[in-house]
């Protein structure tokens, strides 16, 4: 869906004889008489084309002309740029609906209490930091939006999901707090969570605000590509019928231009083009700065940004210009003036926000004499106040009216402001104006005259924050627009109604085991998926997203059982039709996100279908399964965002144990991601080793999280080992959500006792290695399943605490603890992962803990020379053992060095973590 047609606008505003001329011609004079009359005949060409066909066959035109070109052997390169100009003319701008003179009233008040709490939370030696000059510079771009756009979730229609730059929180607790929302002990409280009363966080957290912000947005990029998977999501919603409204929501990203540089920001635009995503809509604040200088000093971020957006197929409009420069454009008869906007850099424009008029007068106008004699008229003070568009309202205005009027697609406004607008010389378009965080008495001063804030000369000093009467015309006409407009934004409730989700019965084909057949974990976790998705209440709240893998781990079958999702169904004869349950099936309703090679794109989705029981109010049960090497270690940063989010779901890290993935090598073998993910407060982290542990720990998380409401997630190891899977033991239950239980004792009758812990495919290890123990070394070791190390060690953390609290009361005993403390003989754990995995709970094992596991690079290698080489196989586990008995004195050192000889295991063998140390 490729735009065809960016110029047109630009056609109809100036001749082309004038723009041509503009380009050669340095001064007013006339270009030459031959090339002036075929530059006339090729623009009365485009006029009778746009008359007699419309812009598309225009269209056709250029392109027929470019192929030309080619044909011809001329380079001819696809334009993707429109000259440096409003996309929308005055002429076509709607009228103004709102009263503008107490609009800006509003504004000046909220940028007068946004800078305020961050100058005071500076106060005081408390120095907690905040941002002034990006809300400065996106004070109206969120006001008319606010005032005129954003929609609250009041009426019969859904709440717009706003996606608010990070950086411009205060903004938005100002814009609250003139709404009667927040009070002034909140905005003094800023950055300050944990002062009495609670206090405003620093950003956009829904972790800590749930009532209030939606989206964490502050990590730059991250909330760009989740407003696009959130805006296909709404449409996959429709499309399932899942959505509780007729419409849609309006998803809006408000973007910084310097953010567009991280690849998240850019990565997924296709797809938003591809789905003809029209109801998204992203502002990209361009203020020419980021945090060090400017994004593009030597170039021109707007043009950038608008051949990219045009390229991947979206509708751009530009806002530069604000309308104290329609009068000069309509006099720009030769095209100099927009020739000179063509040229200059945003190095150059940033220079005229600090510089003074005669500077701009020299500088910009007076490149060309017929530029200069075109702004004889206004003195130097008046060019400093040419303002740009962002700022001003009637062509924000406009530009949103045309972006959510538009259809077939979604719009990017790229529109022009300055940073930290307003600031004079305390920041105003300077290169430290994002660091900007206190104002002296003079600036302070001088910010409330520009913006004539009502506060007086004794007050100034303490920055106090204003609030007019509720009764005043103020307050009444923004609480009318919010009412009229459906509420408050942003807005963060749970309306989802709990889930009775399924009984562990439900999943008997996992408990009973595999009998003689084998079956892998990942299987398993496939076949409970099948189940659930064919229950009549759960089914079609299951949504299963794949980045491109489901071959891999055997999903395939599911996609003639519930379909992957396309928004254009399947207009193709699929080659595979033939296959019968493994075609790949696309269809209009299909239940199955198949995300394609995209991880950061599959997480957003992940993010968006855990979190639709507050942004869509319907409870689903996202699965997003991966290769688990390229989870938390590639997209950790939405990990972090998911548990921000509140997001509620399955992450199913499948491929996983370094030595369980054979022959894949270094850049696939995990053995580490349970680590990075314990990293995450809100994620239970589960290493299932068996088909009933995976049943056992996804009903439990399914009834926390959707029936009991809990906002957390789960991750899980799944391996590709195929083994005997047993059936389920008796009385396990606990321990497998707990983290820890004994699967299956040694025998009875032996001289020395021991333990060995194991989870996932490794506990294999460690009941092969207690047969060896039996049979060759007197050793009755009993194999204990470890389901989860974090679980484990939270709960330990959690019981030491409250017994350093409570010193007079009867301590707590650790569930671990409690468990193992009348177990003798020595513990040790096997693992697939890195040794610091089982290590988190060695403090409480009895005795201590000897650990194997897989520290180091993988190898491409087969299973069996993988472990041996990370000395985790069953040798090393009963050497492991041995060792730790010797240690104690049980057995003589001798018979550990024999059985060295007799296990076959080299000494002096490479250590496999070859680390700097
Ligand atoms: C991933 C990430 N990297 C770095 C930062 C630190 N950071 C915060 S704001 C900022 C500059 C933002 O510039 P821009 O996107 O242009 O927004 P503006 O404040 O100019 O509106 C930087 C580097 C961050 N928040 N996130
Ligand atoms: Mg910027």
């Amino acid at each position: 869906m490729l735009n065809l047609e960016p110029y047109p606008l630009n056609l109809q505003s100036r001749p082309t004889s004038q723009r041509l001329a503009g380009a050669v011609q340095p001064a007013s004079t006339p270009p030459g008489a031959s090339d002036y009359s075929l530059v006339n005949s090729l623009e009365g060409v485009i006029e009778v084309a746009l008359r007699n066909f419309g812009p598309e066959q225009a269209g056709l035109l250029r392109n027929d002309l470019i192929s030309r070109l080619r044909a011809a052997g001329r380079a001819a390169a696809q334009p993707v740029n429109t000259p440096y100009i409003n996309t929308i003319p005055p002429a076509a701008e709607p009228p103004y609906p709102g009263n503008r003179d107490l609009e800006r009233r509003i504004k000046s008040l909220a940028r007068w209490n946004a800078m305020a709490m961050v100058v005071n939370a500076q106060r005081d030696g408390a120095e907690v930091g905040g941002h002034i000059s990006s809300y400065a510079s996106m004070a109206t771009l969120y006001e008319v939006a606010y005032n005129h756009f954003f929609r609250g979730g009041d009426k019969q229609w859904p709440a717009d999901l706003v996606y608010f730059q990070g950086h411009t929180a205060p903004g938005n607790y100002a814009r609250a707090f003139l709404e009667y929302r927040l009070e002034e002990r909140d905005l003094h409280n800023f950055r300050r969570e944990l002062a009495e009363g609670g206090g405003l966080s620093s950003y956009p957290h829904p972790y800590l605000m749930p009532d209030f912000w939606q989206f964490p947005t502050v990590s730059m990029g991250l909330g760009p590509i989740l407003s696009i998977y959130q805006a296909r999501f709404a449409r996959y919603l429709k499309a399932r019928g899942l959505l509780k409204t007729e419409e849609e929501p309006r998803v809006w990203a408000f973007v910084g231009d310097g953010e567009s540089d991280e690849p998240e920001t850019l990565g997924a635009l296709t797809l938003a083009a591809r789905e003809g995503l029209d109801n998204l809509t992203w502002v990209v604040n361009c203020n020419l700065q980021r945090l060090d200088g400017p994004v593009r000093g030597n170039g021109k971020i707007i043009q950038e940004l608008e051949g990219i957006f045009h390229g991947a197929g979206w509708n751009v409009i530009k806002v530069i210009w604000g309308s104290s420069w329609d009068e000069l454009f309509a006099r720009d008869e030769w095209g100099l003036l927009q020739k000179r906007m063509d040229e200059a850099l945003d190095g150059d424009f940033q220079k005229y926000t600090v510089a003074p008029g005669s500077y701009i007068r020299r500088h910009f106008f007076g490149k060309y004499p017929g530029l200069l004699r075109l702004v004889d008229h206004l003195s130097d003070n008046d060019l400093t106040r040419l303002v740009r568009g962002g700022h001003d309202p009637v062509k924000v205005y406009a530009a949103y009216k045309a972006a959510v009027e538009h259809k077939g697609g979604p719009t990017a406004i790229l529109a022009k402001t300055i940073k930290g607008y307003g600031l004079g010389e305390a920041g105003e378009g300077r290169n430290i104006s994002h660091q900007q965080k206190k104002m002296n008495e003079k600036e302070l001063r001088e910010f409330r005259a520009r913006f004539d804030v009502p506060i007086s000369d004794e007050d100034i000093v303490d920055t106090p924050f204003f609030r007019p009467a509720r009764a005043s015309r103020e307050t009444k006409y923004l609480l009318e627009r919010r009412r009229k407009l459906g509420g408050f934004v942003p807005k963060r409730q749970v309306k989802a109604a709990p889930l009775q989700t399924p009984r562990l019965e439900a999943f008997q084909e996992l408990l009973k085991g595999s009998g003689a057949g084998e079956a892998s974990t990942t299987k398993s976790f496939v076949r409970l998926l099948s189940v659930l998705a064919r229950d009549p209440a759960m089914g079609r709240l299951v949504v299963p997203i794949i980045p491109d893998e489901a071959r891999t781990f055997g999903m395939d079958p599911l996609f003639s059982q519930i379909g992957i999702y396309s928004s254009k169904g399947q207009l193709y004869e699929p080659v595979d039709k033939e296959a019968g349950f493994s075609f790949y099936r696309e269809t209009k309703d299909g239940q199955i996100l198949e995300e394609g090679i995209t991880e950061a794109g599959s997480m957003a989705s992940f993010v968006a279908a855990g979190t639709a029981y507050a942004n869509h109010g319907v409870n689903l049960i996202p699965f997003y399964i991966y290769y688990s090497m390229f989870g938390p270690q590639r997209v950790g940063d939405l990990f972090w965002l998911a548990g921000d989010s509140r997001t509620k779901g399955f992450l199913l890290g499948a491929t996983s144990g370094r030595t369980t993935l054979n022959g894949e090598g270094l850049q696939h073998q995990d053995g580490h991601s349970p680590l990075a993910a314990s990293t995450i407060p809100t994620l239970c982290v589960y290493d299932p080793a068996f088909a009933y542990e995976v049943a056992a720990i996804v009903c439990d998380g399914m009834k926390r999280m959707f029936e009991d409401g809990e906002e957390i997630f789960y991750y899980l190891c799944l391996y590709n080992e195929g083994y005997p899977q047993p059936p389920m033991p008796p009385g396990c239950g606990e321990g497998i959500i707990k983290g820890l239980y004994k699967f299956q004792p040694g025998p009875g009758g032996k001289a020395h006792k021991a333990h060995i812990l194991g989870s996932g495919s490794i506990i294999r290890s460690a009941l092969r290695a207690q047969e060896i123990l039996a049979a060759r070394y007197d050793v009755s070791a009993d194999v204990w399943s470890a389901t989860s190390y974090k679980n484990l060690r939270n709960e330990a953390l959690l019981a030491e605490r409250w017994n350093m609290l409570h010193p007079a009361q009867p301590p707590r005993k650790p569930f671990v603890r409690q468990l193992l403390e009348a177990e003798t003989g020595p513990f040790l754990a096997v693992s697939d992962y890195m040794k610091i995995v089982p290590d988190q709970i060695a403090k409480w094992v009895p005795g201590g803990l000897t650990t194997l596991g897989t520290d180091g690079f993988g190898r491409s290698e087969t299973r069996a020379n993988l472990r041996r080489f990370f000395e985790n196989d069953a040798e090393c586990a009963v050497l492991g053992v041995l060792h730790a008995l010797a240690q104690r004195g049980a057995i003589p050192r001798d018979l550990v060095a024999q059985a060295i000889r007799d296990l076959n295991i080299d000494p002096e063998k490479a250590f496999p973590k070859i680390a700097a140390f």
